[in-house]
């Protein structure tokens, strides 16, 4: 009986801190901009084939049109009501699939956008997703409804009435963020706005929420939404579920606030797990891939079982929040795939993949000009990812989570889950190797020279199928063959221009 009652107090204390995710499930893809009916496709046809735990999806609730410049992404991040009405698809799509990703054991993530309305520029009258009509001058949200009482005008301090300065924590929190008409989440009533929205996704089936600007509100105010919210849906979730929360706050140090005011109310973003990773695979300053040994908490970052971990994300792949130049994406492809590769091997944090569109960047003075440009579309209506026979996206979706190097790596994620990190070898330069217990191994080489040597893996001998360089199908390897002895060593031989430098075997490829 004890023993019942302390399982379910820690069950209540971990409660928002799991992905609630299934058994052996254990990273999360961020379809930015995605509609709703080609997630659910994904779920179906990808995900859940190729072992993904769930999605994040870009903000569900009705947003602002706007059209100067045409239909940027993040339009989005401008709430008009709580409608479920995007250019992501209406409720209807949505419902169907947050059931079908659950029905093939997906999670739903929604990015909730709590923190404020429009602009304060945004204007007055319908141009919004659902033609619900507003008046940002007036602060006159009618279809929540919300009006000049509910926002935090009158206590911010600032002459602007915007952030002026990250150094003061009341500003950050009282004031417009970008000139975003900043909630007043001290009042229950906004806070019960707030909770219905979020209560109204629980009961459709969601598993968690991504809390954007969490930053911008007071971890209190936070709290007493999240205190507000119900258990997850028991169709697909254990009775007494708990939302899983991860918070948008950018803290890479030397600000008033910091990630751990926030560790109460569940997970946080690390922004120093991108910028840093980023620096280390570039080798700037410096940075040597050897001196990932004690990654994670060792390099200042926050407890592991806080984290929620990314190489990028929708805005520091173009420029937007922060991170700087260092940030890798999708468009330096090569050291991309290394670095997810090392994150998705590596045990620190909850883990998300970044799956992104192209757009056409044009630099201006180190600038991207085209920083705001929206997904793929016909005249404002979001494009179809439309799959090709060699199973990438077409229409401009780039799809990193199809990529066979990543897709692997989240297959290997799940497979050394909860295994110790071992085995740790470097060359004191940018070859480095680990294993994860008895399960997987993970050889990289980024230096300009070959690497040649023969290292203890720590895994069952037999041979294996590198999984960055082809897949086991059929019982034979499409690519490099690594052979383990019974000792548990094996040759490794990675030349410094091999397409991609770096070589991954677990137990689930062993022939
Ligand atoms: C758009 C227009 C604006 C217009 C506004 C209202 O672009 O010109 O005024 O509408 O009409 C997104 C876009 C925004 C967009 C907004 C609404 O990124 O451009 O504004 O939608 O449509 C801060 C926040 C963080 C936020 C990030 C972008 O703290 O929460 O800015 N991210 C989320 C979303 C994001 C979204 C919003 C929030 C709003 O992910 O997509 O905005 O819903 C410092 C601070 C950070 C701060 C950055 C950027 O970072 O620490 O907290 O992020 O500045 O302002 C070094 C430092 C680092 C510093 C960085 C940059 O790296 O170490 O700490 O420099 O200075």
């Amino acid at each position: 009986m004890k023993f019942f009652m302390l399982l379910s107090a820690l069950g209540l204390c971990w409660a928002q801190y799991s992905p609630n995710t299934q058994q052996g499930r254990t990273s999360m893809v961020h379809l930015f901009e995605w509609r709703w009916v080609d997630i659910a496709k994904e779920c179906e046809r990808y995900l859940a084939p190729k072992g993904f735990g769930g999605v994040q999806i870009s903000p569900p609730s009705e947003n602002i049109v706007v059209n100067n410049p045409s239909r940027p992404w993040w339009e989005r991040y401008q709430p008009i009501s709580y409608k479920i009405c995007t250019r992501s698809g209406n409720e209807d799509e949505f419902r169907d699939m947050v059931t079908r990703c659950n029905n093939v054991g997906v999670r739903i993530y929604v990015d909730a956008v709590i923190n404020h309305m429009c602009g304060e520029g945004g204007g007055a009258g319908t141009s919004s997703t659902c033609g619900s009509y507003f008046n940002a001058g007036n602060r006159e949200f009618p279809a929540v409804p919300y009006s000049g009482w509910d926002f935090n005008d009158g206590k911010c301090k600032t002459s602007s009435g915007g952030i002026e300065s990250y150094n003061d924590a009341y500003q950050v929190r009282d004031c417009r963020l970008v000139g975003l008409l900043d909630l007043a989440l001290e009042k229950d009533y906004v806070r019960t706005q707030v909770a219905n929205y979020m209560n109204h996704l629980i009961d459709i089936g969601v598993a968690g929420f991504r809390l954007d600007a969490s930053k911008h509100m007071w971890p209190g105010d936070i709290k007493a939404v999240l205190d507000k919210l119900h258990n997850l849906n028991t169709k697909w979730f254990p009775g007494g579920s708990r939302p899983f929360i991860f918070q948008e706050v950018i803290d890479l140090g030397g600000e008033a606030i910091t990630s751990s005011e926030y560790f109460g109310n569940g997970r946080v973003t690390e922004f120093k797990y991108g910028a840093k990773l980023g620096t280390v695979i570039r080798r700037w300053n410096g940075e040597k891939m050897a001196y990932l040994k004690n990654w994670g908490e060792g390099w200042g970052f926050m407890p592991s079982d806080r984290a929620l971990v990314f190489v990028d994300n929708h805005d520091n792949q173009r420029g937007h929040g922060a991170g700087g130049a260092s940030i890798l994406t999708f468009w330096d492809a090569r050291l991309y795939k290394m670095a997810v590769g090392f994150m998705l091997a590596h045990p620190y944090g909850f883990t998300r993949v970044m799956s992104s569109y192209r757009w056409p960047r044009n630099f201006v003075n180190g600038q991207d000009v085209n920083d705001w440009i929206g997904p793929p579309n016909n005249n404002g209506v979001i494009k179809e990812v439309t799959i090709n026979p060699d199973t990438t996206c077409g229409n401009d979706w780039v799809c990193e989570h199809r990529w066979r190097q990543i897709r692997n790596m989240v297959a290997f994620r799940n497979v050394v889950d909860g295994q110790p990190f071992q085995n740790w070898w470097d060359n004191g330069s940018n070859q480095v190797a680990f294993g994860r217990g008895n399960k997987g191994f993970i050889v990289f080489n980024n230096d300009d020279w070959s690497l040649s040597t023969t290292l203890q893996t720590g895994l069952p001998g037999g041979t294996y199928c590198d999984v960055i360089s082809g897949d086991k199908i059929n019982g034979d390897c499409t690519g490099i063959k690594v052979y383990v002895s019974s000792d548990g060593k094996a040759q490794f031989s990675i030349s410094n221009s091999a397409e991609d430098p770096f070589i991954a075997i677990h137990a689930d490829s062993k022939l």
